[in-house]
């Protein structure tokens, strides 16, 4: 019996260990989504990398040879056609394919070469988790939203606004041709065909005859995936590059220089996407410089950009310091303006009206406009939702946005969809092996807008760590829990902005010195008093409210979730939702850890140990975050904890005298506080 056993042990050893095999090949994260779809090759295509594809038809081949070597046996006689001439093929339109099960033969059809080219990364994908169509079965695909652009906040030194992944792979310092393949490769296997290569906070050098040389090279590494190379420009270029006296978009002078520069540009970059412009926003140059307004700035470049096909996307993030509800101001100010735009000016509004918050309500110039064309911007990089340490699958954000843009009577097909990119040259490409996901969900969403945050957790964490269910159901909980958890430890019920002064990383809702401007320190946002917390929206405020159409303005009038945002709500009603939020929060991070603590087995090693810090230290800060906002807030409210909520594990003093500190911060910190003084 004994030696039965014996016999059992060894033979299930043997088996778990030659299964787990293939999944935990050591990996650095660089794989990103092609770990288990791609096995031979990763993001890259193996020793073939020094030979970059030229056209697409190449790199049909390569993906085409990639696809029959993945291991899957359908794929292993895999066809493609490329039928143009058949009428059904065109409803798939420029970019649709559909995947065919011949009698166990698949089969991948579009009616044109980039439509292949995305068939065959989606049957990669449906390869991957196991979706591929059964015997007669036909999956057709075509993207809602035509154009899905990438913005990187990268400047030209390198360094990136807002980036948590390390430096540039454009800027500042020679380019890396096969890093611009495997992102190129990256973005077609979610279907992202654009890409805004440099920060909007733009430098005139951007136009240089050297950067744009430099664009050029990247385009044309980028080209044969379909993705189309964008710049952003400083509206003053004509002034500072050009040497001009003035860059008043109604000047000739002026006008005559863009449309020069835009011939250059187009004969360096022949398939040119266009400009991207934040303008007279946060120091920026603009039209409003010459008392000239958005829509005769916008047209003046779009006018030079039209004869080439190109766009101008024109930003809506503008606010002044002196306002009484910076929620207001965007739409004041673009909503007279409506119907002044050229056809190829694209207005990019920020999902809400503040700016990239945990949650906020959309932005009402979603539902305002009516003749110009809009685009969503949604903030891919974790600027405010725990950058690339804490776990935020912002497909669940997303999907609210698209959701409450049709619950108040707006269309989501959009023109264009921008997501602000959070890659950088760290070696998981986004700072972290779990922050990946939102650069892949920004992909799938931009293209199919209605696809649940559950589908996106799944399918990627199928492709990039784990096929088996013990870990894909755990960790989709996970995923799928994580926005709303860090909604919960951040800023529940409505709260937005109160976040450090010097980053936008941990609490700090006390923060407001003297000559800061009020619209840039946490009070003017949760106005927290004696009688209550709250910004109040409603008519007998700044009236925000009004600027949305019903029903949604009754929706958000009325929500638990907009609270205090919308109004000043008395601690009666406040305190204990505040509390029972926070305490939620904490408790959901401290799941999270728990959870990956369970997924060892699943996961090879070193991303294995790499994340985990990353999910204790999430939980770690939820208890910072709750300790740090309910001690403050109690400063006012003179409400005592309720019952079962635990006893904070911080002091305010402490925490007010330390900012959380984004890289010395262990476990150990935590059980030796108070923390000594700086
Ligand atoms: O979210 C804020 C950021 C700025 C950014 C700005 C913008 C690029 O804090 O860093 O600048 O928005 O979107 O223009």
């Amino acid at each position: 019996m004994k030696r039965l056993l014996t016999i059992l042990t060894i033979i299930s050893f043997l088996l778990t260990a030659s299964a787990s095999m293939n999944v935990l090949r050591a990996a650095d994260g660089h794989s990103l989504w092609f770990y288990t779809a791609y096995p031979q090759y990763g993001i890259g295509y193996g020793t073939d990398d020094s030979v970059l594809p030229k056209t697409m038809q190449e790199v049909i081949d390569k993906e085409y040879d990639a696809l029959q070597n993945s291991g899957d046996p359908l794929l292993k006689d895999a066809k493609l056609n490329l039928w143009r001439v058949f009428s059904e093929m065109i409803t798939l339109g420029e970019e649709g394919y559909d995947i065919y099960n011949n009698n166990g033969t698949i089969q991948i059809e579009a009616a044109t070469e980039k439509g292949l080219l995305y068939g065959i990364f989606a049957a990669g994908r449906l390869s991957a988790t196991g979706k591929l169509p059964k015997k007669g079965e036909t999956i057709q695909d075509k993207p809602i939203c035509p154009l899905r652009i990438l913005n990187h906040w990268d400047n030209l030194n390198g360094t990136i606004e807002r980036g948590f992944a390390g430096r540039s792979i454009f800027w500042g310092k020679p380019i890396d041709d096969k890093t611009i393949l495997e992102y190129a490769r990256a973005n077609a296997s979610v279907g992202i065909n654009g890409t805004v290569l440099n920060n909007v906070n733009s430098s005139p050098q951007m136009l240089s005859d050297e950067n744009i040389k430099k664009a050029a090279h990247v385009a044309k590494i980028l080209r044969p995936y379909g993705i189309k190379v964008y710049l952003s420009v400083n509206f003053a270029s004509p002034k500072v590059l050009g040497g001009l006296p003035t860059a008043d978009p109604l000047d000739p002078d002026v006008r005559e220089w863009w449309k020069a520069k835009v011939k250059d540009i187009y004969e360096a970059i022949p398939d040119f996407g266009g400009f991207l412009v934040k303008a007279n926003s946060e120091g920026q140059p603009g039209p409003g410089d010459y008392k000239r307004t958005h829509a005769q700035g916008a047209n003046m470049l779009a006018e030079a950009l039209d004869p080439y096909d190109g766009i101008v996307m024109w930003r809506a993030f503008v606010y002044a310091a002196d306002s009484p509800d910076r929620a207001n101001q965007a739409y004041d100010e673009f909503m007279p303006l409506d119907g002044q735009f050229r056809d190829n000016v694209i207005v990019q509004i920020k999902n809400g009206p503040i700016d990239f918050q945990p949650r906020e309500p959309v932005s009402p110039l979603f539902f305002g406009l009516k003749k110009t064309k809009m685009m969503p911007e949604f903030q891919v990089t974790q600027e405010y939702t725990g950058e690339s340490i804490h776990t935020c699958h912002l497909a669940s954000m997303w999907r609210e946005f698209f959701d409450d843009i049709q619950y108040g009577g707006a269309s989501i097909k959009y023109p264009a969809i921008a997501g602000v990119a959070n890659i950088g040259d760290s070696p998981t490409w986004c700072g972290s092996d779990m922050t990946q996901v939102n650069w892949y969900a920004f992909g799938r969403m931009a293209w199919n807008p209605t696809l649940s945050p559950k589908q996106i957790a799944e399918e990627w964490l199928m492709q990039t760590f784990s096929t088996d269910r013990g870990f894909v159901k755990p960790m989709t909980k996970v995923l799928c829990e994580s926005r709303e958890a860090v909604v919960n430890y951040m800023m529940p019920i409505g709260l937005h902005h109160i976040f450090a002064g010097n980053h936008h990383y941990g609490p700090e809702p006390w923060y407001a010195p003297r000559g800061v401007r009020s619209d840039w320190t946490p009070p003017y946002y949760h106005k927290a008093a004696a009688d209550g917390m709250g910004f109040d929206r409603t008519a007998t405020g700044s009236d925000n409210l009004a600027q949305y159409p019903e029903p949604i303005r009754t929706k958000y009038a009325t929500a638990e979730q907009y609270l205090v945002y919308f109004h000043h709500a008395p601690w009666s009603e406040v305190w204990p939702l505040l509390c029972s939020h926070y305490d939620k929060g904490v408790k959901q991070a401290e799941g999270f850890a728990r959870t990956w603590t369970e997924m060892e087995r699943y996961v090879d090693a070193e991303r294995f140990a790499a994340q985990k810090r990353k999910f204790d230290r999430q939980a770690m800060d939820a208890w910072w975050w709750r300790d740090a906002c309910l001690l403050y807030f109690q400063t006012f409210s003179n409400m005592p904890f309720p019952k079962g909520s635990p006893a904070p594990r911080f002091r305010l003093d402490d925490l007010q005298h330390y900012t959380l500190r984004m890289d010395n911060y262990t476990a150990a910190d935590i059980d030796r506080l108070p923390v000594p003084r700086q």
